[in-house]
């Protein structure tokens, strides 16, 4: 697309129920959108971001200041700019890969838009409709957790990804099992808290037959993922720990994992993001599309992504009213347990400006190396 301007709009979308994962408790998202205008169509962008660098080094307001110094101004610059050559030109720039992958989408989006192309056609998406599942946080106690487990699988999902920590694990677990039985698949996410001396405890989790273990090490301890897949039954799936198709290449080859979870903002943007599952494909690895709270945005472009064919298990894809009570795009609804793929032009979702407003956005114009600030 022929770029004109790059606007950053940030917006602060209350959950509706708080989140709390092993590095802390969000009661909203800190949304960082990017909208590439260009002459004959513009492309939207969400930046998955949290607002504290606890998940990744990057936080939002690093990623907003690194599009407003450095990536909007390199986009911008061109000119002229195709979906595929974004990398490129951001390649100078190092790390920020949530930021690179929003400014990537907004302008794929831009393009796509223009040729009346879907983003899931576009990827070489073979799905309609993907399965998803819910992703629930670490609860007070575990009756309420049941009970929140309960009306989620009440609601049509059929894959339940319980948060663990420390002192929140094999009992959470139990409990669910017994209560859901074996219909409802069952996985874990401990989001690093673990260290080696935790591998007896966590092989405990083969009892319950669960789909996966995810990220239960450092980010950068592949080892010692390769010394608990050796000592449990229940595949090890990284998530934190794959910020390319070459990680991904290397943590295969380690034996550190069986499944990788796909996430486009943690490797820097959805194309990357699709050799991730490339390269996991000729390994004869599954993988997942992972979420991050998106908004109808980012879910719009993530069930894109889990429409390729390598997307075997359920993705962190849930319903619109799973997050939000008012959506930033219209809001997607579960179908028993998937999600319909989004088939118009680019992203195929609209921005709601009235929700924009009425979260009172903050909008930053970014014209070359010129910086405006106007609230909306
Ligand atoms: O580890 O998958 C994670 C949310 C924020 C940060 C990290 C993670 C998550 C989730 C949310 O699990 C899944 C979703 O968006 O539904
Ligand atoms: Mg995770």
């Amino acid at each position: 697309m022929k770029l004109e301007a790059i606007e950053l709009v940030r917006v602060f979308m209350p959950l509706v129920e708080p989140f709390r994962t092993s590095f802390g408790v969000q009661t909203g998202r800190e949304v960082l959108l990017v909208r590439a205008i260009g002459d004959a169509s513009e492309g939207w962008g969400e930046c998955v971001a949290l607002a504290e660098p606890s998940y990744s080094s990057e936080f939002v307001g690093s990623s907003e200041l690194a599009l407003r110094e450095f990536l909007c101004p390199a986009v911008l610059s061109m000119g002229h700019i195709e979906g595929p050559q974004v990398a490129m030109v951001l390649s100078k720039v190092k790390g920020h890969r949530m930021a690179k992958a929003a400014l990537e989408m907004a302008i794929l989006d831009g393009d796509l838009r223009t040729k009346g192309v879907a983003f899931s056609e576009y990827l070489g998406g073979i799905r309609g409709k993907v399965e998803v599942g819910v992703s629930v946080g670490i609860q007070s106690d575990v009756d309420i957790l049941v009970d929140r487990v309960q009306r989620y699988v009440a609601e049509g999902y059929r894959r339940v990804k319980l948060k663990i920590e420390p002192g929140w694990d094999v009992e959470p677990v139990r409990a669910v099992r017994q209560a859901l039985g074996e219909n409802i698949a069952l996985q874990v996410d401990a989001n690093t808290a673990y260290s080696v001396a935790d591998i007896r405890r966590l092989t405990r989790l083969d009892e319950y037959n669960l789909l996966l273990i995810e990220q239960p090490f450092g980010a950068r301890d592949l080892w010692a993922h390769e010394e608990l897949a050796k000592q449990c039954r229940t595949p090890i799936c990284l998530d934190e720990s794959i910020e390319s198709s070459a990680d991904a290449h290397h943590a295969i080859v380690a034996g550190a994992c069986r499944i990788v979870n796909v996430k486009a903002g943690r490797v820097g943007g959805y194309l990357e993001a699709r050799r991730v599952h490339d390269v996991c494909l000729a390994a004869g690895v599954p993988v997942w599309c992972g979420g991050m709270l998106e908004t109808g945005i980012g879910r719009a472009a993530n069930l894109a992504l889990a429409s390729l064919p390598n997307f075997a298990l359920p993705g962190d894809i849930s319903a619109s009213n799973r997050y939000y009570t008012e959506d930033l795009t219209d809001p997607f609804l579960l179908e028993e347990s998937t999600i319909t793929v989004p088939t118009g032009p680019g992203l195929g979702v609209e921005v709601r400006s009235d929700e924009l407003v009425r979260h009172r956005a903050v909008r930053t114009l970014v014209q070359g190396k010129t910086v405006f600030a106007n609230p909306a």
